[in-house]
């Protein structure tokens, strides 16, 4: 036994829980837990096994009867109780343990931050919290009763009555023990009120530390929009009296969709217009959105098994997104998320920790929440969109809720829904969730003076543990553009599902240019051979926003490519980028993406697609080099948008302002090569607000010239947590290569730099790795600096350390002397004396 879970030994649990009664005594190092389950068995003669790990158990019973110690057995992952000391019918089973909020620094379980309780059970952390089958399709009602001397005392549901030193909650809502909650602390609401379209007023809180509620307006908007575009978008309203959310400083992830009570890393909450940039508090709307949406999708529906996690995330990443299109960026919306997919996911499925979104084995789940379960499970709801239609989608969603309503469900119920309401069958569909592997999509064209043949090809590589990949059903979205630029043939819908397919577009009178995977219409890999004269075209003429914007990025890559072997910059380029300048109808923030160069990693892993081996040097100086050269040809055009975009006036995040800005900054970014730093250093005594700030303080450091405005900033914010977490980034993250691991040395020695908070460690660790030449230094003290910080960080929250254990996943991209330093840095990972089951799965994934 390796300690492998596997979904084809799913069991279903043999007894129900109809409700539970859990009474809480809060104290720092011993907090007893009481709980009573009325529980009923479902199958004859079956042990009764409860899961719990690090309780101390208190006492036992059965129907108020307490068990002998022959009757049952602990083990330091459970209790089981023998059938044959468990009644036939309905009974109750009560059980008190004790447990030590102050001694959990995992962060999973009930744990305190700043002197506050608090707790986060998904996926397995309820078992922290007591003996409990700990799994996700044991749904069950809760009653809480929290006894404590702090004034906010907060569980899941409706409020049940209060009184000094005690508060009960009441959930209607049966629910699997992933989503409790428990909070208490001496907390300050931001409060407003929602009134569904039914009529029911909800109340909502924002709750924060005492001195944060002046930063939680925004979130509460952001709430409120959040619940009605559910009525408007999904016509799902909320179902409870009152909607809590609390910000915490010391949280391993993002946020968590508790039930009535979302608990949410304080960087997601908390925003004001000198703290917080244009990307917080986008990223804090959307979080708020996506764990709002999981009431529907994650909530009222849930997984039945782990293994089915993609179900409620990818659902949810998929309404997150469309949420934001809808309020905030419109198409442009579309690019972004490709282009995370393309950076972060088919990175993933190329490397050694490639998995399907429906994964079919894991040791610890917490591994599994990644990029593919999440971006790449919402892209195959967005495959299931285009093939149904938008009126098929809303159909089958209807269906998925009123069918699945308040059960714990499967891929396969899902897919159900789709084929019931579409007519189709979609066994070749269910291919995207359970293999992993990125298909590679070539195209060739044919021309013959009337029609235009594409011939598609697919192939998936092997990934590991899967070597046979067969042909997937592929939503690929086309447009034909004429010469001078119309379109010809509009964006069309062609579904592929051999391994090798021609369409036909007959009657053209001159040969067009195909757009090909408009919208990003499937999460394929394009292989198309066009001439930088095409793609020059494309980005010049296309209508789809988002194959605009990807052939100017093409074009990037390519040149940017070629410069890295010592080509010099194409003209094709430079004179697209001229067109897009001087064209004043473009969308702000399709601009800035359009002059965003790609990053470093993304340029790395186009070179080994293409079977050579990236230098992380070559490519840092191609960069700069190309950033440079733009800033040359375009000056006067760059300087004169650099002025115009100023955004006048006291600071708003919404789309239009925060979108001049990101004008502003790419322009910034690109003039810094010429102007000696001058603009950035104006900018950075000028800002107000803390977009600009940080804009002009990454450009000073990315030229080496931040070391007093960093000073300043560390003057100014060094009792700010979330600011200061931004300084500790983005010195290491920017800096120039060179400098990037005496930086992270001295910041890890900083008196600020607290590893135990989750935030500030993937601050400073998170920062070098995204310094890409950085942490890539050939000599390997990159590997040695992450690695040393994993073993340490390790044994105190195994969590935060394996998620940061992904930064080896692209090891074997570079040449053999970085990859042997990479292995003997895994291989002393793994070999660490008690390495947490986390990082220890990870390493050994990492290694293949
Ligand atoms: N469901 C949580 C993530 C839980 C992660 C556990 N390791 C947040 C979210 O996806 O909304
Ligand atoms: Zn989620």
């Amino acid at each position: 036994m390796d300690g492998t879970i596997r979904l084809a030994d799913y069991r279903a649990y043999p007894f129900t829980i109809d409700h539970v009664a859990l009474t809480f005594r809060l104290s720092p190092g011993a907090t007893r837990v009481k709980s009573l389950l009325h529980m009923a068995p479902t199958a004859p003669n079956a042990d009764l096994h409860l899961d719990g790990e690090e309780l101390s158990l208190i006492s036992l019973a059965i129907n108020d009867s307490p068990l002998n110690k022959k009757e049952y057995s602990v083990t330091p992952t459970g209790l089981t109780i023998a059938a044959s000391a468990v009644p036939t019918t309905a009974f109750t089973l009560s059980c008190e343990v004790e447990i030590a909020p102050n001694a959990n620094t995992a962060l999973e379980g009930l744990y305190m931050s700043n002197g506050m309780y608090c707790t986060q059970c998904e996926a397995e952390g309820f078992r922290k919290i007591t003996y409990y089958p700990d799994r996700p399709d044991v749904m069950a009602r809760f009653h809480v009763r929290i006894e404590g001397d702090l004034p906010v005392l907060l569980s899941n549901g409706n409020p049940a009555g209060k009184g000094e030193g005690w508060a009960e909650w009441d959930d209607p809502w049966p629910k699997p023990a992933y989503l409790f909650a428990l909070v208490a602390g001496d907390l300050v609401a931001t409060s407003g009120c929602f009134t569904t379209r039914s009529g029911r007023n909800v109340d909502l809180n924002i709750y924060v530390r005492p001195g944060d509620e002046d930063r939680c307006d925004f979130a509460l908007e952001s709430l409120k929009l959040s619940m009605q575009w559910d009525e408007t978008a999904y016509g799902r309203e909320y179902d409870l009296d009152l909607f809590n959310i609390v910000a915490v400083d010391d949280f391993n992830m993002g946020a968590m969709e508790n039930k009535g009570l979302n608990i949410f890393n304080s960087k997601l909450v908390l925003a004001s217009p000198e703290t917080a940039t244009d990307t917080d508090y986008m990223r804090i709307e959307a979080v708020i959105g996506h764990e709002y949406f999981h009431n529907w999708t994650g909530n009222r529906i849930t997984c039945r098994d782990w293994f089915q996690l993609c179900l409620k995330e990818g659902l949810t990443v998929f309404r997150d997104q469309s949420f934001t299109r809808d309020v905030r960026l419109g198409p442009v919306k579309r690019i972004e998320d490709a282009a995370t997919l393309r950076a972060r996911q088919f990175r993933e499925d190329q490397g050694p920790l490639a998995h399907p979104p429906r994964p079919d084995h894991y040791r610890e789940i917490n591994n599994f929440y990644t990029v593919t379960v999440y971006e790449k499970g919402a892209e195959l709801v967005g495959m299931l969109k285009r093939l149904a239609g938008d009126d098929g989608y809303k159909t089958a969603l209807d269906l998925y809720f009123d069918r699945h309503d308040g059960q714990a469900c499967t891929i396969e119920d899902w897919l159900k829904v789709f084929e019931d309401t579409t007519g189709r069958n979609l066994d070749q569909f269910k291919l995207w969730y359970t293999s992993a592997g990125t298909p590679r999509l070539d195209v060739t064209e044919e021309w013959d003076g009337d029609t235009l043949t594409l011939t598609f090809t697919q192939s998936t590589a092997p990934t590991p543990g899967d070597p046979t990949k067969a042909p997937r059903h592929i939503p690929i979205q086309i447009g034909l553009l004429a010469p001078d630029g119309t379109e010809v043939v509009p964006t069309t819908l062609l579904e592929m599902t051999e391994a090798t397919q021609s369409f036909h577009f007959p009657g053209l009178s001159e040969r067009p240019t195909a757009s090909i995977l408009r919208d990003f219409s499937a999460p394929v890999m394009l292989a198309r051979d066009l001439s930088t004269a095409d793609l020059a075209f494309l980005l010049a003429h296309d209508t789809d926003g988002f194959n605009r914007w990807d052939a100017g990025h093409s074009l990037a890559k390519t040149t940017l490519i070629a410069m890295t072997t010592g080509a010099d910059p194409s003209d094709d380029f430079l004179t697209a980028i001229g067109g897009l300048l001087a064209d004043d109808s473009l969308d702000p923030t399709f601009l800035a993406h359009c002059l965003s160069l790609p990053s470093d990693d993304e340029l790395a892993q186009a070179i080994f697609a293409s079977g050579k081996t990236p230098d992380p040097d070559a490519i840092y100086v191609a960069r700069a080099d190309l950033a440079r050269k733009i800033a040359q040809t375009h000056q006067t055009r760059l300087e004169q948008l650099y002025d115009a975009t100023e955004v006048k006036g006291p600071y708003s995040p919404d789309a239009h302002s925060a979108g001049q800005r990101d004008l502003r900054r790419a322009c910034l970014g690109l003039l810094s090569h010429i102007d000696a730093g001058h603009r950035a250093q104006a900018l950075f005594d000028s800002a107000s607000n803390m977009t600009d700030s940080l804009a002009a303080l990454t450009t000073l450091i990315r030229h080496g010239r931040g070391a007093h405005a960093l000073e300043q900033f560390r003057e100014r914010w060094k009792d700010n947590r979330l600011v200061m977490d931004k300084w500790f980034m983005v010195q290491v993250g920017a800096c120039p290569p060179k400098d990037a691991i005496a930086t992270a040395q001295a910041l890890a020695e900083d008196p600020l730099f607290d590893w135990k908070n989750p935030n500030r460690f993937r601050s400073l660790i998170g920062g070098l790795v995204a310094n890409h030449a950085g942490f890539h230094a050939a000599n390997g003290d990159g590997y040695a600096f992450l690695a040393d910080w994993l073993i340490r960080l390790d044994p105190m929250n195994p969590q935060t350390a394996a998620r940061m254990s992904t930064s080896f996943e692209t090891w074997r991209r570079y040449d053999a002397t970085r990859q042997a330093h990479i292995r003997d840095e895994l291989t002393r990972i793994s070999q660490t004396r008690g390495l947490s089951r986390d990082l220890s799965e990870m390493t050994q994934r990492l290694l293949g």
